[in-house]
């Protein structure tokens, strides 16, 4: 079935992540987040996969080209960030006049349940939470076999299923997308989806697992199901002292010095050099040319491209963006002495992240000074800089965050 993958939004609650990289191109196991979207889809039963972009940016359709995953590939552009409904509104030239699916290019998905949702159109994939409170809550018939709307947010949730932007929507939901502003001011896809609820038997297909990689700490959990799922290979340069356990991949070009200690699942890009004498473990990814020098631990983290940590440094369920450096002895905090869940700034909000264990988030070109202690849900932003010795307890920048 042709497929819409929505990879134009501007990804605001993922800064300073995204300042200068689009949120669908952040690194998860080695490749782009949207890589998985598609593959899923692809995987799924995707005949061919739209992608819809933002205007003056060519990243997404320069890294992929016209196939990926063995689907041809089409671009359409959304020159203003107006809602999920104007994204597939963009992409409407591109379709024929047959059903379509939509998915968030944002989220991951697992391949069998996005195969059920191909397989079951009319459908949306629901996904069973805790705390349904913060998402869009999908409404049913008594059987539980039919949708009958989406309520946002709710305070008082009618179930604990909800909407993982995964809709196969019959031909004529083309002919919907004028939909009318909502009142956060967007032009939102839920309302297409509430017209085919009420034309349409469409069912609810329940996800096993699904992520949507909307904040920092998201990008973290994206990255621990991807490395989990993948197999080892060295193809670099690995020392016959270093020791490498589980499953990890240490691509060509890559050099693993004497005396460092690996733990799988780790993903180790070419160009980069870890040790002597470094310990990396967790679901951790060192992107292109990155460095994990001596004496340094990487545990859960992802360092992107050219990002250094030379020597006697911590970083614990962190995510440091391309070109940061960190000053000899910095350590990073990533749990509370009470235990409690980690909170952190998001768009000047003090949010939980929900994990007891996270670190600090590093914009691209942040540098630490020597000794630098990172309180546990700092967020540097990008080419942020400590002084020798610091101690940062509060992103520097909150205070401007909480006027914006
Ligand atoms: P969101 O996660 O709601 O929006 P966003 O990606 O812009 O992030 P933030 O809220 O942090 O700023 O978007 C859901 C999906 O829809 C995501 O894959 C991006 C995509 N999208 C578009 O393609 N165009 C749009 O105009 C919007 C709002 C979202």
């Amino acid at each position: 079935m042709q497929t819409v993958v929505l990879a134009a939004g501007r990804g605001t609650r993922m800064r300073p992540l995204t300042d200068r990289r689009l949120k669908p191109m952040l690194p998860v196991a080695g490749r782009p987040l949207v890589a998985h979207t598609v593959e899923a889809a692809a995987d799924a039963g995707a005949s061919r996969v739209v992608l819809v972009i933002q205007p003056d940016d060519d990243t997404v359709s320069e890294h992929f080209g016209d196939e990926h995953a063995g689907v041809d590939l089409d671009y359409a552009v959304q020159t203003e960030q107006r809602g999920t409904a104007d994204a597939v509104r963009a992409a409407a030239p591109h379709l024929d006049d047959a059903p379509f699916v939509v998915l968030n290019g944002d989220a991951l998905y697992d391949h069998d349940s996005l195969a059920a949702l191909y397989e079951r159109a009319p459908a949306v994939g629901a996904f069973r939470v805790d705390d349904p409170t913060q998402y869009g809550v999908l409404l049913t018939d008594e059987a539980g076999e039919r949708v009958t709307g989406v309520v946002e947010k709710p305070a008082d949730p009618p179930s604990d299923l909800v909407n993982t932007g995964a809709y196969a929507l019959p031909a004529e939901a083309k002919a919907w997308l004028d939909v009318g502003e909502s009142e956060r001011g967007e032009l939102e896809f839920t309302d297409v989806l509430a017209r085919a609820c009420e034309t349409h038997e469409v069912r609810p297909v329940a996800f096993e697992r699904w992520l949507d990689v909307g904040r920092p700490w998201e990008l973290l959990e994206a990255n621990e199901w991807k490395l989990g799922e993948m197999a080892g290979r060295v193809d670099g340069e690995v020392h016959p002292d270093a020791e490498l356990t589980g499953d990890v991949v240490v691509e060509a070009g890559a050099t693993v010095r004497s005396g460092v200690v690996v733990e799988g699942p780790a993903y180790i890009k070419a160009g980069a050099t870890v040790g002597p004498n470094a310990y990396v473990r967790g679901a951790s990814y060192v992107g292109p040319d990155a460095k994990v020098g001596h004496a340094v631990e990487v545990k859960n983290s992802v360092m992107m491209a050219d990002a250094h940590a030379g020597h006697l440094a911590y970083v614990g369920d962190s995510v440091l963006g391309r070109g940061t450096n960190l000053g000899a002895g910095t350590k990073v905090a990533n749990l509370r002495h009470d235990g409690a869940p980690v909170k952190t700034l998001v768009k000047g909000e003090v949010v939980s992240t929900g994990r007891r264990k996270f670190g600090v988030i590093l914009g691209d070109d942040a540098k630490t000074g020597i000794n630098t202690s990172l309180n546990a849900g700092v967020k540097l932003p990008t080419e942020g800089a400590t002084r020798p010795g610091e101690v940062v307890m509060f992103d520097p920048d909150s205070e401007r965050a909480r006027r914006e």
